[in-house]
């Protein structure tokens, strides 16, 4: 399954402002309830959709900012983390409303957040039907609650405002043209493998254990034999018994060995292996089995590579944190995916496992799926370490990165924390074949 990059809309703004029937109007259906009762949306709702101008985008339609109550407070917080995520913040605002309220604090909240996480903004003025009774019976004009809704605008000029009826839907049209105009031209998908060319195979190692789901194959897997397939390179797949590759018997160790060395060597007649690709678990061996001409790298990293836009420089300077790690420091380890915890499990028992028989005395917490500490929680840690973000957004994965960044706490992937182990020999063996990384080795 192929990763569609998806342009990331939010919209926010006041409760009652017209946010859902914001998101209504795009869609053209009810996708999010629309109700007079403050506080409806509850919680991030998201659809998908295609924007002609845009591609393949996904909307979040979200709860307003300004519900006071312990569970106004719940909804902020995830309110919040959305603006931090999205490439455009749509907000929308009833000028009327703001203006009778006499206080744009909600406005002025979320384009100080956007501009503060350099997110792109934009501002849909709600000019509803009803509004100008309510205007009429406070004396003002129109043209007034517009000036003072948009008095939060640090650059007026700059944000790009339309001014619509959200319950007029013949204007559907014009509302997906003017956020596509806004949100800018879509970027180039970064390359999965960037580093591959059509002379040579690239075997993939996947060392299918008992976490592998029956049925099917992680989607770093799948992702990597189909941008091979599409770039017309040859591809082998080779599944190593790790439990015998690993065991106390070293005849039964050498013969895992030579059948698989067996196998690269069965390429040469079409040009030979140029890479192996493994899973981050089986680092150790392949680094010891894998001849040193041919390149050698991980699925974590190629998936950290491709989420963060081909530049890993902070997850690689990351691991030089682990070099100063002492006992008693705090690392969190984070996986973006929800799955159940069996056995082996890399980020609840391996990393632990090699990271503590490294530098005794460590402590370690775990952030799963959609959790993800608040900055002021994450100043505990002296380093985090990321999953791949396979099944999270790129926008994510980085408004994560973000947040450590802003605590000032280093940050470094699962492939490279496994590798590091390994040695600096190791580290730099599976770093090497990477454009941005050669690059910055010049
Ligand atoms: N006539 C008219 N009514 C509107 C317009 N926009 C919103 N409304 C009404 O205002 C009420 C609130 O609209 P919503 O779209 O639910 O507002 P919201 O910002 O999503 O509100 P919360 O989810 O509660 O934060 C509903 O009764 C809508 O029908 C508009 O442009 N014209
Ligand atoms: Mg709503």
């Amino acid at each position: 399954m192929p990763r569609i990059e998806r342009k990331l809309i939010g919209i926010f703004g006041r409760i009652n402002a017209g946010k859902s029937t914001c998101m209504n109007l795009l869609t053209r259906q009810e996708t999010s309830l629309v109700d007079p009762q403050p506080g409806t949306t509850a919680d991030i709702k998201s659809a998908l959709m295609e924007i002609h101008a845009v591609g393949p985008v996904e909307l979040l339609d979200t709860a307003g900012l300004d519900e006071v109550s312990p569970l106004g407070q719940k909804k902020r917080r995830k309110t919040l983390a959305a603006l931090t995520e999205v490439d455009l913040a749509v907000l929308v605002v009833d000028p009327v409303q703001t203006l009778l309220l006499g206080d744009p604090a909600v406005e002025d909240a979320i384009v100080t957040i956007a501009h503060h996480h350099d997110r792109r903004l934009c501002v849909v003025l709600n000019r509803r039907a009803d509004g100008a009774e309510h205007l009429r019976a406070s004396g003002a004009t129109w043209s007034e609650a517009r000036r003072f809704a948009l008095s939060v605008l640090p650059d007026r000029a700059g944000t790009p405002v339309l001014e619509l009826d959200l319950a007029d839907r013949e204007r559907s049209g014009e509302l997906a043209a003017f956020l596509a105009s806004a949100v800018g031209p879509a970027a180039d998908a970064t390359p999965l493998l960037p580093m591959v060319h059509r002379h040579g195979a690239v075997v993939l190692h996947i060392p299918l254990d008992e976490e592998s789901p029956s049925g099917r194959l992680l989607r770093p897997q799948e992702m990597a034999m189909e941008a091979l397939l599409r770039a017309g390179v040859p591809v082998g797949l080779y599944r190593v018994d790790l439990s015998l590759a690993r065991c106390s018997n070293p005849a039964v160790v050498e013969r895992q060995r030579r059948n698989f060395v067996g196998f690269l060597a069965s390429f040469e007649r079409c040009g030979g292996v140029q890479l192996v690709l493994t899973d981050s678990q089986a680092i150790d061996l392949m680094n010891a089995w894998v001849p040193g001409e041919i390149s050698l790298t991980t699925f974590s990293i190629m998936m950290v590579n491709q989420t963060a836009c081909g530049d890993m420089s902070v997850f690689i300077d990351g691991t030089r944190a682990l070099d100063t790690l002492r006992a008693g420091d705090r690392v969190l380890i984070a996986e973006a995916c929800n799955h159940d915890r069996i056995a082996e499990d890399i980020g609840t028992v391996q990393l632990p496992r090699k990271l503590a028989a490294a530098v005794p005395g460590l402590e370690f917490d775990h952030a799963f799926g959609r959790e993800f500490p608040e900055s002021a929680e994450l100043r505990r840690y002296r380093l985090a370490i990321h999953c791949g973000g396979c099944m999270i957004r790129p926008q994510k994965l980085a408004a994560r990165v973000a947040r450590l960044r802003e605590a000032g706490i280093p940050v470094t992937n699962y492939g490279l924390a496994l590798s590091w182990y390994e040695g600096k020999a190791t580290l730099g063996r599976v770093l090497a074949p990477w454009p941005s990384v050669r690059r910055g080795a010049e």
